[in-house]
Protein backbone atom coordinates (compact mmCIF):
# COMPACT_ATOMS: atom_id res chain seq x y z
CA UNK A 1 0.00 0.00 0.00
CA UNK A 2 1.54 3.40 -0.45
CA UNK A 3 0.80 5.43 2.76
CA UNK A 4 1.16 8.59 1.48
CA UNK A 5 -0.21 10.42 4.74
CA UNK A 6 -0.33 9.09 7.92
CA UNK A 7 -1.83 11.41 11.30
CA UNK A 8 -1.94 10.48 14.86
CA UNK A 9 -5.91 12.25 15.23
CA UNK A 10 -7.27 11.04 18.39
CA UNK A 11 -6.76 8.85 21.92
CA UNK A 12 -10.49 8.05 22.55
CA UNK A 13 -12.07 6.39 25.90
CA UNK A 14 -15.23 7.44 25.22
CA UNK A 15 -17.66 7.99 21.78
CA UNK A 16 -18.16 11.55 22.15
CA UNK A 17 -14.30 11.84 21.65
CA UNK A 18 -13.99 9.44 17.74
CA UNK A 19 -13.49 10.94 15.26
CA UNK A 20 -16.72 11.93 13.10
CA UNK A 21 -17.11 8.79 11.28
CA UNK A 22 -15.51 9.07 7.53
CA UNK A 23 -14.61 6.07 5.38
CA UNK A 24 -14.01 2.24 6.34
CA UNK A 25 -11.54 1.80 9.40
CA UNK A 26 -9.21 -1.33 10.34
CA UNK A 27 -9.12 -2.11 13.78
CA UNK A 28 -5.77 -3.83 15.62
CA UNK A 29 -6.41 -5.71 18.85
CA UNK A 30 -4.87 -9.03 20.66
CA UNK A 31 -3.43 -8.80 24.01
CA UNK A 32 -1.01 -6.91 25.76
CA UNK A 33 2.55 -6.33 24.72
CA UNK A 34 1.91 -8.85 21.80
CA UNK A 35 2.75 -6.24 18.83
CA UNK A 36 -0.07 -4.78 18.10
CA UNK A 37 1.61 -1.23 17.28
CA UNK A 38 4.50 -1.99 15.98
CA UNK A 39 2.49 -4.23 13.70
CA UNK A 40 0.74 -0.84 12.57
CA UNK A 41 4.13 1.05 12.24
CA UNK A 42 5.67 -1.32 9.84
CA UNK A 43 2.39 -1.78 7.65
CA UNK A 44 2.42 2.36 7.17
CA UNK A 45 5.99 2.55 6.96
CA UNK A 46 6.17 4.63 9.75
CA UNK A 47 8.80 3.74 12.14
CA UNK A 48 7.21 5.44 15.24
CA UNK A 49 4.34 6.68 14.45
CA UNK A 50 2.24 4.44 16.42
CA UNK A 51 3.80 4.38 20.00
CA UNK A 52 5.18 1.04 21.38
CA UNK A 53 6.90 -0.04 24.49
CA UNK A 54 8.41 -3.37 26.26
CA UNK A 55 6.64 -2.43 28.78
CA UNK A 56 3.20 -4.82 28.92
CA UNK A 57 -0.29 -2.45 28.49
CA UNK A 58 1.64 0.80 26.92
CA UNK A 59 -1.60 1.50 24.02
CA UNK A 60 -4.38 2.20 27.39
CA UNK A 61 -7.01 4.42 24.77
CA UNK A 62 -8.43 3.66 21.29
CA UNK A 63 -5.95 5.70 19.37
CA UNK A 64 -7.08 7.04 16.37
CA UNK A 65 -4.57 7.46 13.14
CA UNK A 66 -6.14 8.62 9.17
CA UNK A 67 -4.33 7.14 6.33
CA UNK A 68 -4.02 8.81 3.23
CA UNK A 69 -7.06 11.17 4.33
CA UNK A 70 -9.21 8.06 3.16
CA UNK A 71 -9.55 5.47 5.96
CA UNK A 72 -8.84 4.89 9.74
CA UNK A 73 -6.26 2.35 11.05
CA UNK A 74 -7.35 1.90 14.49
CA UNK A 75 -5.06 0.82 17.67
CA UNK A 76 -7.06 -0.87 20.57
CA UNK A 77 -5.62 -1.20 23.87
CA UNK A 78 -4.26 -4.82 25.03
CA UNK A 79 -5.97 -7.04 27.48
CA UNK A 80 -4.98 -9.44 29.87
CA UNK A 81 -2.06 -7.84 31.84
CA UNK A 82 -2.15 -8.16 35.51
CA UNK A 83 -0.33 -5.21 35.80
CA UNK A 84 -2.09 -2.40 34.21
CA UNK A 85 -3.86 -0.61 37.02
CA UNK A 86 -7.09 -2.58 37.81
CA UNK A 87 -9.68 0.40 37.01
CA UNK A 88 -7.77 0.46 32.93
CA UNK A 89 -8.17 -2.95 33.24
CA UNK A 90 -11.76 -3.21 33.93
CA UNK A 91 -12.82 -0.44 31.18
CA UNK A 92 -10.91 -2.25 28.89
CA UNK A 93 -13.58 -4.61 28.42
CA UNK A 94 -16.59 -1.96 28.23
CA UNK A 95 -14.48 0.46 26.16
CA UNK A 96 -13.51 -2.15 23.16
CA UNK A 97 -17.08 -3.42 23.07
CA UNK A 98 -18.86 -0.09 22.56
CA UNK A 99 -15.93 0.65 19.97
CA UNK A 100 -17.11 -2.71 18.36
CA UNK A 101 -20.50 -2.34 18.72
CA UNK A 102 -20.90 1.70 17.32
CA UNK A 103 -18.25 1.47 14.68
CA UNK A 104 -19.64 -1.49 12.95
CA UNK A 105 -20.50 -1.59 9.55
CA UNK A 106 -24.14 -2.04 8.61
CA UNK A 107 -24.83 -0.40 12.08
CA UNK A 108 -28.40 1.16 11.52
CA UNK A 109 -26.74 4.74 12.58
CA UNK A 110 -24.63 4.52 9.67
CA UNK A 111 -26.49 2.46 6.48
CA UNK A 112 -23.61 3.95 4.57
CA UNK A 113 -22.06 1.64 2.67
CA UNK A 114 -18.17 1.60 3.22
CA UNK A 115 -18.60 3.36 6.14
CA UNK A 116 -17.45 2.24 10.14
CA UNK A 117 -15.00 -0.95 10.98
CA UNK A 118 -14.31 -3.53 8.04
CA UNK A 119 -12.10 -5.62 9.88
CA UNK A 120 -10.20 -6.63 12.89
CA UNK A 121 -6.93 -7.95 12.59
CA UNK A 122 -6.53 -10.10 15.88
CA UNK A 123 -3.02 -9.97 16.97
CA UNK A 124 -1.16 -12.77 18.24
CA UNK A 125 2.07 -14.27 19.58
CA UNK A 126 2.98 -16.87 17.35
CA UNK A 127 5.03 -18.46 20.12
CA UNK A 128 1.77 -18.61 22.76
CA UNK A 129 -1.73 -20.80 22.33
CA UNK A 130 -4.76 -18.73 22.14
CA UNK A 131 -5.66 -17.89 25.42
CA UNK A 132 -9.50 -17.23 27.17
CA UNK A 133 -8.48 -13.41 26.10
CA UNK A 134 -7.89 -14.08 22.30
CA UNK A 135 -11.32 -16.49 22.38
CA UNK A 136 -13.91 -13.55 23.88
CA UNK A 137 -12.29 -11.07 21.40
CA UNK A 138 -12.85 -13.92 18.58
CA UNK A 139 -16.43 -14.36 20.05
CA UNK A 140 -17.28 -10.80 20.39
CA UNK A 141 -16.38 -10.33 16.69
CA UNK A 142 -18.29 -13.05 15.27
CA UNK A 143 -21.38 -11.67 18.10
CA UNK A 144 -21.03 -8.45 15.92
CA UNK A 145 -20.37 -9.75 12.78
CA UNK A 146 -17.18 -7.79 11.86
CA UNK A 147 -14.58 -9.59 9.72
CA UNK A 148 -11.52 -10.78 11.70
CA UNK A 149 -7.93 -11.42 10.42
CA UNK A 150 -5.84 -13.10 12.59
CA UNK A 151 -1.80 -12.16 12.47
CA UNK A 152 0.88 -14.52 13.94
CA UNK A 153 3.43 -12.20 15.05
CA UNK A 154 6.97 -12.19 16.06
CA UNK A 155 7.52 -15.02 14.04
CA UNK A 156 11.43 -13.75 13.50
CA UNK A 157 11.59 -15.67 17.05
CA UNK A 158 11.00 -19.06 15.82
CA UNK A 159 12.97 -20.93 13.24
CA UNK A 160 10.99 -22.09 10.09
CA UNK A 161 9.70 -25.21 11.04
CA UNK A 162 8.77 -24.39 14.51
CA UNK A 163 6.81 -21.47 12.78
CA UNK A 164 5.48 -24.09 10.97
CA UNK A 165 4.49 -26.11 14.09
CA UNK A 166 3.03 -23.04 16.28
CA UNK A 167 0.92 -22.20 13.17
CA UNK A 168 -0.75 -25.61 12.49
CA UNK A 169 -1.10 -25.82 16.76
CA UNK A 170 -2.89 -22.08 16.73
CA UNK A 171 -5.12 -23.02 14.25
CA UNK A 172 -5.97 -26.27 15.82
CA UNK A 173 -7.29 -24.28 18.70
CA UNK A 174 -9.28 -22.01 16.68
CA UNK A 175 -10.60 -24.44 15.03
CA UNK A 176 -9.47 -22.73 11.66
CA UNK A 177 -7.06 -23.27 8.62
CA UNK A 178 -3.26 -22.68 9.33
CA UNK A 179 -3.43 -21.36 5.55
CA UNK A 180 -6.06 -18.55 7.23
CA UNK A 181 -3.22 -17.38 9.34
CA UNK A 182 -0.93 -15.02 8.12
CA UNK A 183 2.38 -14.96 9.68
CA UNK A 184 4.44 -11.19 10.54
CA UNK A 185 7.58 -9.85 12.00
CA UNK A 186 7.94 -6.13 13.11
CA UNK A 187 11.46 -7.00 12.89
CA UNK A 188 12.28 -8.11 9.80
CA UNK A 189 9.41 -6.68 8.10
CA UNK A 190 8.47 -10.50 6.90
CA UNK A 191 4.97 -10.95 6.03
CA UNK A 192 4.31 -7.55 5.61
N1 LIG B 1 11.21 -9.75 17.97
C1 LIG B 1 10.11 -9.04 17.77
N2 LIG B 1 9.71 -8.14 18.69
C2 LIG B 1 8.57 -7.45 18.46
C3 LIG B 1 7.79 -7.63 17.27
N3 LIG B 1 6.71 -6.82 17.34
C4 LIG B 1 6.81 -6.14 18.51
N4 LIG B 1 7.93 -6.51 19.19
C5 LIG B 1 8.36 -6.01 20.52
O1 LIG B 1 7.34 -6.31 21.47
C6 LIG B 1 7.17 -5.25 22.41
C7 LIG B 1 5.72 -4.78 22.40
O2 LIG B 1 5.42 -4.17 21.15
P1 LIG B 1 4.17 -3.17 20.99
O3 LIG B 1 4.03 -2.96 19.52
O4 LIG B 1 4.34 -1.98 21.85
O5 LIG B 1 3.00 -4.08 21.55
P2 LIG B 1 1.47 -3.72 21.80
O6 LIG B 1 0.68 -4.94 21.46
O7 LIG B 1 1.09 -2.47 21.08
O8 LIG B 1 1.47 -3.52 23.38
P3 LIG B 1 0.38 -2.74 24.31
O9 LIG B 1 0.09 -1.43 23.67
O10 LIG B 1 1.12 -2.62 25.61
O11 LIG B 1 -0.80 -3.64 24.41
C8 LIG B 1 8.18 -4.17 22.00
O12 LIG B 1 9.34 -4.32 22.79
C9 LIG B 1 8.46 -4.48 20.54
O13 LIG B 1 9.73 -4.05 20.12
C10 LIG B 1 8.26 -8.59 16.30
O14 LIG B 1 7.66 -8.85 15.25
N5 LIG B 1 9.41 -9.26 16.62
MG1 LIG C 1 0.26 -0.74 21.78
Amino acid sequence: MNVKSAEFIISAVKPSQYPPLSGPEVAFAGRSNVGKSSLMNTLLGRKSLVKTSSTPGRTQTINFFRINDAFFCVDLPGYGYAKVPKAVRKSWGPMVETYLKIRRAGEEAMPEVGQGICAVVVILDIRRIPNQGDHDLLAWLAHYKVPALVALTKADKLKKNKQASQRSAIAKELSTDASSLILFSATTGEGD
